[in-house]
Protein backbone atom coordinates (compact mmCIF):
# COMPACT_ATOMS: atom_id res chain seq x y z
CA UNK A 1 0.00 0.00 0.00
CA UNK A 2 1.93 3.48 -1.02
CA UNK A 3 1.86 6.11 1.27
CA UNK A 4 -0.45 8.55 -0.72
CA UNK A 5 -3.26 5.29 -0.24
CA UNK A 6 -2.95 5.42 3.30
CA UNK A 7 -4.14 9.12 3.00
CA UNK A 8 -7.55 7.80 1.48
CA UNK A 9 -8.03 5.41 3.94
CA UNK A 10 -10.20 5.46 6.75
CA UNK A 11 -8.52 5.08 10.55
CA UNK A 12 -8.63 1.89 12.03
CA UNK A 13 -10.64 1.64 15.01
CA UNK A 14 -8.73 1.56 18.33
CA UNK A 15 -8.61 -2.64 18.69
CA UNK A 16 -7.05 -2.91 16.03
CA UNK A 17 -4.91 0.58 16.30
CA UNK A 18 -3.68 -1.18 19.17
CA UNK A 19 -3.42 -4.44 17.35
CA UNK A 20 -1.19 -3.24 14.81
CA UNK A 21 0.99 -1.39 17.75
CA UNK A 22 1.42 -4.74 19.67
CA UNK A 23 2.18 -6.38 16.25
CA UNK A 24 5.53 -4.25 15.96
CA UNK A 25 6.51 -6.46 19.11
CA UNK A 26 7.99 -9.17 16.56
CA UNK A 27 10.93 -6.07 16.27
CA UNK A 28 11.22 -6.24 20.33
CA UNK A 29 15.11 -6.61 21.56
CA UNK A 30 13.71 -9.89 22.97
CA UNK A 31 14.40 -11.38 19.68
CA UNK A 32 17.90 -9.64 19.67
CA UNK A 33 20.74 -12.18 19.25
CA UNK A 34 22.70 -11.12 21.88
CA UNK A 35 19.55 -10.77 24.30
CA UNK A 36 19.18 -14.45 23.43
CA UNK A 37 22.66 -15.52 24.16
CA UNK A 38 22.13 -13.73 27.25
CA UNK A 39 18.94 -15.39 28.48
CA UNK A 40 19.95 -19.07 27.48
CA UNK A 41 23.18 -18.62 29.39
CA UNK A 42 25.53 -18.41 26.66
CA UNK A 43 27.15 -14.83 28.31
CA UNK A 44 30.27 -14.83 30.12
CA UNK A 45 30.65 -13.10 33.15
CA UNK A 46 32.29 -10.34 30.97
CA UNK A 47 29.70 -10.41 28.62
CA UNK A 48 26.95 -9.50 31.59
CA UNK A 49 29.13 -6.98 33.14
CA UNK A 50 29.45 -5.26 29.55
CA UNK A 51 25.76 -5.38 29.35
CA UNK A 52 25.30 -4.35 32.60
CA UNK A 53 27.35 -1.14 32.09
CA UNK A 54 26.22 0.00 29.05
CA UNK A 55 22.49 -0.49 29.66
CA UNK A 56 23.43 1.88 32.92
CA UNK A 57 23.53 4.85 30.49
CA UNK A 58 19.45 3.84 28.91
CA UNK A 59 18.56 3.71 32.93
CA UNK A 60 19.92 7.41 34.06
CA UNK A 61 18.67 8.40 30.48
CA UNK A 62 14.94 7.46 31.12
CA UNK A 63 14.33 10.49 33.80
CA UNK A 64 16.13 12.59 31.68
CA UNK A 65 13.78 12.02 28.81
CA UNK A 66 11.05 11.70 30.77
CA UNK A 67 11.54 15.28 32.37
CA UNK A 68 11.40 16.39 28.78
CA UNK A 69 8.25 14.95 27.98
CA UNK A 70 6.88 16.16 31.26
CA UNK A 71 8.28 19.85 30.46
CA UNK A 72 6.10 19.68 26.96
CA UNK A 73 2.94 18.43 28.78
CA UNK A 74 0.65 20.89 28.85
CA UNK A 75 -2.15 18.72 30.96
CA UNK A 76 -1.71 18.73 34.97
CA UNK A 77 -3.65 15.33 35.20
CA UNK A 78 -1.33 13.54 32.28
CA UNK A 79 1.79 15.33 34.74
CA UNK A 80 0.44 14.18 37.86
CA UNK A 81 1.05 10.67 36.26
CA UNK A 82 4.01 11.07 34.22
CA UNK A 83 5.84 11.91 37.29
CA UNK A 84 5.71 9.20 39.21
CA UNK A 85 7.79 7.52 35.95
CA UNK A 86 10.59 9.96 37.51
CA UNK A 87 10.45 8.48 41.12
CA UNK A 88 10.27 5.25 39.72
CA UNK A 89 14.10 5.86 38.23
CA UNK A 90 15.41 8.84 41.02
CA UNK A 91 13.72 7.92 43.97
CA UNK A 92 11.40 9.54 46.53
CA UNK A 93 11.05 10.47 50.34
CA UNK A 94 14.19 9.02 52.22
CA UNK A 95 15.82 7.24 48.75
CA UNK A 96 16.44 3.89 51.22
CA UNK A 97 14.93 0.35 50.37
CA UNK A 98 12.11 0.37 48.07
CA UNK A 99 11.91 4.40 47.60
CA UNK A 100 16.21 4.66 46.35
CA UNK A 101 14.74 4.06 42.79
CA UNK A 102 15.35 1.77 39.95
CA UNK A 103 18.60 3.70 39.03
CA UNK A 104 20.03 2.58 42.90
CA UNK A 105 18.07 -0.95 42.00
CA UNK A 106 20.65 -1.16 38.83
CA UNK A 107 23.58 -0.01 40.77
CA UNK A 108 23.01 -2.98 42.92
CA UNK A 109 22.69 -5.04 40.03
CA UNK A 110 26.22 -3.70 38.94
CA UNK A 111 27.57 -4.78 41.91
CA UNK A 112 25.90 -8.22 42.31
CA UNK A 113 27.70 -9.11 38.76
CA UNK A 114 30.78 -7.42 40.04
CA UNK A 115 30.58 -3.80 38.42
CA UNK A 116 30.98 -1.12 41.34
CA UNK A 117 29.24 2.05 42.10
CA UNK A 118 32.28 4.43 40.71
CA UNK A 119 33.29 2.39 37.94
CA UNK A 120 29.52 1.99 36.73
CA UNK A 121 28.64 5.93 37.28
CA UNK A 122 32.06 6.96 35.58
CA UNK A 123 30.12 5.63 32.05
CA UNK A 124 33.21 4.75 30.89
CA UNK A 125 32.46 1.49 30.16
CA UNK A 126 29.53 2.78 27.71
CA UNK A 127 30.56 2.60 23.76
CA UNK A 128 29.58 4.98 21.40
CA UNK A 129 26.98 3.24 19.95
CA UNK A 130 24.61 2.87 22.90
CA UNK A 131 25.57 6.43 24.02
CA UNK A 132 24.19 7.65 20.62
CA UNK A 133 20.79 5.73 20.53
CA UNK A 134 20.34 6.44 24.09
CA UNK A 135 20.94 10.52 23.34
CA UNK A 136 18.68 9.73 20.06
CA UNK A 137 16.10 9.21 22.52
CA UNK A 138 15.95 11.89 24.58
CA UNK A 139 16.42 14.20 22.02
CA UNK A 140 13.11 12.99 20.16
CA UNK A 141 11.52 13.20 23.83
CA UNK A 142 12.82 16.84 24.28
CA UNK A 143 11.88 17.73 20.73
CA UNK A 144 8.86 15.73 19.79
CA UNK A 145 5.52 16.65 20.44
CA UNK A 146 4.46 15.09 23.55
CA UNK A 147 2.45 12.94 22.72
CA UNK A 148 4.55 11.42 20.12
CA UNK A 149 7.02 11.26 22.71
CA UNK A 150 4.91 9.51 25.24
CA UNK A 151 4.29 6.64 21.97
CA UNK A 152 7.64 6.02 22.09
CA UNK A 153 7.89 4.56 25.18
CA UNK A 154 5.06 1.65 24.60
CA UNK A 155 7.55 -0.39 23.49
CA UNK A 156 7.35 -1.26 27.52
CA UNK A 157 4.45 -3.08 26.47
CA UNK A 158 6.94 -5.88 25.68
CA UNK A 159 8.89 -5.48 28.80
CA UNK A 160 6.94 -7.85 31.19
CA UNK A 161 8.10 -10.62 29.02
CA UNK A 162 11.53 -9.63 29.20
CA UNK A 163 11.96 -9.12 32.96
CA UNK A 164 10.11 -12.10 33.20
CA UNK A 165 12.95 -14.02 31.00
CA UNK A 166 15.46 -12.73 33.26
CA UNK A 167 14.61 -13.48 36.55
CA UNK A 168 13.40 -17.24 35.59
CA UNK A 169 16.66 -17.95 33.54
CA UNK A 170 19.22 -15.77 35.19
CA UNK A 171 19.83 -17.58 38.44
CA UNK A 172 20.10 -21.18 36.40
CA UNK A 173 22.39 -19.78 34.24
CA UNK A 174 24.26 -17.07 36.17
CA UNK A 175 24.07 -18.17 39.63
CA UNK A 176 27.23 -16.70 40.57
CA UNK A 177 25.01 -13.21 40.35
CA UNK A 178 23.23 -12.44 44.13
CA UNK A 179 19.63 -12.76 43.65
CA UNK A 180 19.37 -9.62 45.33
CA UNK A 181 20.71 -7.72 42.17
CA UNK A 182 17.89 -8.88 40.14
CA UNK A 183 15.44 -6.84 41.96
CA UNK A 184 15.63 -4.34 39.38
CA UNK A 185 13.68 -6.47 37.15
CA UNK A 186 11.07 -8.16 39.85
CA UNK A 187 10.47 -4.24 40.22
CA UNK A 188 9.79 -3.19 36.70
CA UNK A 189 7.08 -5.80 35.86
CA UNK A 190 3.88 -4.01 37.65
CA UNK A 191 5.37 -0.68 36.59
CA UNK A 192 5.71 -1.41 32.81
CA UNK A 193 2.02 -2.23 32.88
CA UNK A 194 0.87 0.75 34.50
CA UNK A 195 3.26 2.98 32.37
CA UNK A 196 1.45 1.41 29.33
CA UNK A 197 -1.89 1.93 30.79
CA UNK A 198 -1.85 5.55 30.63
CA UNK A 199 0.57 5.27 27.55
CA UNK A 200 -1.62 3.64 25.30
CA UNK A 201 -4.90 5.55 26.33
CA UNK A 202 -3.12 8.56 25.16
CA UNK A 203 -1.81 7.23 21.53
CA UNK A 204 -4.98 5.64 20.48
CA UNK A 205 -6.44 8.57 21.56
CA UNK A 206 -4.32 11.44 19.88
CA UNK A 207 -3.42 9.43 16.22
CA UNK A 208 -6.97 9.44 14.78
CA UNK A 209 -6.70 9.06 11.25
CA UNK A 210 -4.84 7.11 9.19
CA UNK A 211 -1.77 8.81 8.36
CA UNK A 212 -1.54 9.83 11.84
CA UNK A 213 -1.77 6.67 13.47
CA UNK A 214 1.01 5.11 10.60
CA UNK A 215 3.32 7.73 12.35
CA UNK A 216 2.36 6.36 15.40
CA UNK A 217 3.74 2.84 14.20
CA UNK A 218 7.11 4.82 12.89
CA UNK A 219 7.34 6.38 16.27
CA UNK A 220 7.48 2.72 17.79
CA UNK A 221 9.65 1.33 14.98
CA UNK A 222 12.04 4.22 15.74
CA UNK A 223 12.11 3.76 19.86
CA UNK A 224 12.54 -0.82 18.59
CA UNK A 225 15.54 0.72 16.44
CA UNK A 226 17.21 2.56 19.40
CA UNK A 227 16.83 -0.51 21.88
CA UNK A 228 17.96 -3.07 19.09
CA UNK A 229 20.94 -1.02 17.99
CA UNK A 230 21.84 -0.69 21.57
CA UNK A 231 22.43 -4.39 21.68
CA UNK A 232 24.11 -4.24 18.23
CA UNK A 233 26.99 -2.23 20.00
CA UNK A 234 27.05 -3.85 22.93
CA UNK A 235 27.02 -7.11 21.11
CA UNK A 236 29.89 -5.77 18.73
CA UNK A 237 32.27 -4.03 21.96
CA UNK A 238 31.43 -7.34 24.44
CA UNK A 239 31.63 -10.22 22.49
CA UNK A 240 35.04 -12.41 23.41
CA UNK A 241 34.86 -15.32 21.23
O1 LIG B 1 13.80 -0.58 32.62
C1 LIG B 1 13.13 -0.04 31.57
C2 LIG B 1 12.42 1.15 31.71
O2 LIG B 1 12.38 1.76 32.91
C3 LIG B 1 11.78 1.68 30.60
C4 LIG B 1 11.00 2.92 30.49
C5 LIG B 1 10.39 2.80 29.10
C6 LIG B 1 10.48 4.08 28.30
O3 LIG B 1 10.07 5.13 28.84
O4 LIG B 1 10.93 4.03 27.13
N1 LIG B 1 11.11 1.72 28.46
C7 LIG B 1 11.82 1.03 29.37
C8 LIG B 1 12.52 -0.16 29.22
C9 LIG B 1 13.19 -0.70 30.34
N2 LIG B 1 13.90 -1.86 30.30
C10 LIG B 1 14.22 -2.43 28.99
C11 LIG B 1 14.82 -3.82 29.19
O5 LIG B 1 14.99 -4.53 28.21
O6 LIG B 1 15.15 -4.11 30.36
C12 LIG B 1 13.01 -2.36 28.11
C13 LIG B 1 12.67 -0.88 27.89
C14 LIG B 1 11.55 -0.74 26.91
O7 LIG B 1 10.89 -1.74 26.59
O8 LIG B 1 11.36 0.37 26.37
Amino acid sequence: MTANCIGTEAAWDRAEFERQLRAKGAGYHIHHPFNVRMNSGQCTADEIRCWVANRFYYQVCIPRKDAAIMANMPDREHRRKWVDRILDHDGCGDYQGSQAGGIEAWTRLGEAVGIDREALWSLRHVVPGVRFACDAYVNFATHAPWQEAVCSSLTEMFAPQIHQDRLASWPTHYPWIEADGLQYFRSRIPLATRDVEHGLSVTLEHFATRPAQQRALDILQFKLDVLWSMLDAIEKACRHD
